[in-house]
């Protein structure tokens, strides 16, 4: 039997495992990206581990999620990542230079390549044909320092995509398609690896952007082929060399296949506050729109950012809808600057902001209270925004564009002809002398820490039995950003974990730090796809550092469980998931954690009730992990 890019991939990369659905694998990792807002906590890690330089082909250090420098928290942390970048040998770009996804996958991504990135949109290169996956900041420190990265071995699913995409339908309305039809829990344990003759009609920023969004299914990544397409734009981006052919053989195996007809999808929209809530955007007609945001990884390249100035040009917003729009990077900039795109943005009515993450994670642009505001982004959380009852929809760049000239949701079909579908121009300017490249002798720089640093700390090993009460009770589908929310003000604070804690879970239940540090430890019970969303590791390093000792669920993200291993926090699975609604905040449990095996299952003694079974997925080496307190004790421990 034939094989898949996936397999292929893996295959050349696999250190330990086998290549069976759900058993754990190791992967040697060829490139690593950090961000800021994970980036402290994972260079600090990597620090700890004390290897000195990166043992990767390559790893680069971006800033782009917090560049608002208020105060010297953020331009402390920044400092620091460029003096730690500098002396491990990683490469560092500056804030503004743009937002990592865009850049990795304009500049340094790589057909056939692994790549691991302290953000959960790292997939964003999938769209060239490398393997690349979200993970805690701590697995990324440990790739960093040459370890494998270890995860269950995905089940392949192809996406045969057949026809084209017309008229105002863009590869947003692709993603918005597969989220509609399987929800925000319908990829986990899968990669989505697309295949079939529509391939060849959809260009590569397309294709990165729905390899970026099929982080909301859950899955482990999302891979394109690299063929002619891949192939012309690495040409254009100076990087011809960096092209290997990639596709899956002709009679390949998958787990499961999807059939999407491109010709058949229209303009969509995800209806707040959950990307899999789709409808057309038609089906909203006469919905006033306040707000416009234009950018984030999944849709700031230049073709989304030269068809928004194409549709806006000659024409303004309304004076009650406010229109922004974030390039990708200061490529796409400069692209659109050398061709006059810009001034029919400005005149247009719209903020051109710098090149980073912005709204998209609550670093200004809120929308007014209640506001209706429409983003090309990909994640629409309650409150994400920072406004906590703002209204967020999100779209493909194109409908945005003609939206926020519309003020109100309209029906495509009333729009007149979708601008051309744009390529490359042949002479890409460059922008590679705006990234700092590592000196050849690291040893001679210093490293410098401003006081928002805090050292990690260390945890205790897994007591034998575990007393605490449950602290509290939360739903299906809790996000990252439910158990610690983005947004300037707290963001500032990823450096300092001690700091950062107070803010767990403030937007669901504000007393929630209080009661950890009146019991002084505790135990969350939660619902289906807990974790989901963000890989930010802090929404466990700060449950831990409150006390959280287990979280009891029906089932968890991949990312989040990662994560809770990483820092010795128990996953533990509800045998019967009926047995949810039994247990009440407050509950007293006592747990057998010294007797849990891995797959095995435990009773948990509930003062004044029944048992309760709960069972776990964990591999040996994870149980150890969390018995151990957390991998930076392991690894110390083995050492
Ligand atoms: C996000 O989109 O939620 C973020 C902010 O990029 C996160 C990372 C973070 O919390 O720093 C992600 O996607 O992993
Ligand atoms: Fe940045 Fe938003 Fe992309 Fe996360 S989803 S990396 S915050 S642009």
């Amino acid at each position: 039997m034939g094989k898949s890019i996936t397999r292929k991939i893996i295959e050349k990369h696999l250190v330990s495992g086998e290549m069976i659905p759900g058993r754990e694998i190791g992967l040697r990792i060829d490139q690593t990206l950090t961000q800021d807002a994970t980036g402290t906590m994972a260079w600090l890690q990597f620090e700890a581990i004390g290897i000195g330089k990166v043992r990767t082909d390559l790893s680069v250090s971006y800033v782009d999620h917090n560049t608002l420098q208020m105060g010297f928290r953020n331009p402390d942390d920044h400092r620091y990542l460029r003096t730690v970048a500098a002396k491990s040998g990683a490469v560092f770009s500056a804030p503004g230079t743009g937002i990592c996804h865009q850049l990795h996958l304009e500049n340094f991504a790589k057909p056939g390549a692994t790549l691991i990135g302290s953000d959960s949109h790292t997939p964003t290169a999938g769209g060239i044909g490398a393997m690349a996956m979200g993970a805690g900041g701590l697995s990324v420190a440990l790739a960093m320092a040459g370890q494998p990265y270890f995860i269950p071995m995905p089940k392949v699913v192809k996406v045969h995509l057949t026809g084209e995409l017309t008229g105002w339908a863009q590869g947003k309305d692709v993603i918005l398609e597969l989220l509609r039809r399987l929800t925000v829990k319908g990829g986990v344990g899968k990669v989505f690896e697309y295949a079939g003759p529509g391939v060849a009609t959809l260009s590569v920023p397309d294709r990165a952007t729905v390899t970026n969004m099929g982080a909301e299914l859950g899955a482990t990544t999302s891979i394109f082929p690299a063929d002619e397409k891949t192939r012309d734009f690495l040409a254009r981006m100076g990087r011809a060399a960096d092209f290997t052919e990639l596709v899956a053989d002709a009679d390949a195996e998958y787990d499961e296949i999807i059939e999407i007809n491109l010709s058949e999808l229209e303009p969509l929209v995800a209806q707040p506050h959950m990307p899999d809530r789709v409808c057309k955007v038609k089906d909203l007609a006469g919905k006033k729109i306040d707000q416009v945001a234009i950018g984030s990884c999944t849709n700031s390249s230049y073709s989304d950012l030269k068809n928004t100035a194409q549709i806006l040009r000659g024409r303004q917003t309304p004076a009650d809808t406010d229109l922004m729009i974030s390039p990708g990077s200061k490529q796409v900039m400069k692209m659109l600057a050398r061709e006059g795109l810009i001034e029919p943005l400005l005149d247009a009515g719209a903020r051109v902001l710098e090149c980073t993450c912005g709204p998209c994670i609550g670093m200004g642009g809120s929308p007014t209270s209640g506001g209706v505001s429409v983003r090309t982004f990909n994640r629409n959380f309650e409150g994400r925004s920072g406004t906590l009852d703002g209204q967020v929809y999100l779209v493909s760049a194109q409908t945005a564009a003609r939206l926020a000239l519309e003020g109100e949701f309209t029906d495509p079909a009333t729009w007149g002809p979708a601008p051309e579908r744009v390529s490359l121009p042949d002479d890409v300017p460059s922008i590679r002398d705006l990234f700092l490249f590592p000196p050849a002798d690291g040893s001679k720089v210093e490293i410098k820490r401003g006081p928002n640093i805090v050292a990690l700390e260390d945890f205790d090993a897994l007591p034998e039995t575990i007393e605490a009460k449950v602290l509290l009770k939360v739903g299906d589908d809790i996000t990252t950003d439910h158990i610690l929310p983005a947004g300037a003000e707290i963001t500032a604070l990823r450096s300092n974990i001690p700091a950062i804690s107070q803010y767990i879970f403030s937007r669901v239940d504000a007393g929630f730090v209080a009661r950890m540090k009146e019991h002084g430890k505790g135990v969350i019970l939660g619902g289906e796809n807990y974790g989901q969303g963000s890989s930010r590791e802090h929404a466990a390093l700060g449950p831990r550092h409150l006390g959280v000792k287990a979280v009891i669920v029906k089932s968890l993200a991949r990312i989040h469980r990662a994560n809770l291993v990483n820092f010795g926090i128990l996953p533990l699975l509800l045998a019967d998931p009926a047995d949810y609604d039994r247990l009440a905040e407050g509950a007293d449990l006592t747990i057998p954690a010294g007797a849990m095996t891995p797959g095995g299952t435990i009773e948990i003694a509930v003062a004044g009730g029944k048992p309760v079974a709960v069972t776990n997925d964990l591999t040996k080496k994870e149980l150890e992990i969390i018995q151990a307190g957390g991998l930076l004790n392991a690894v110390r421990n083995e050492s």
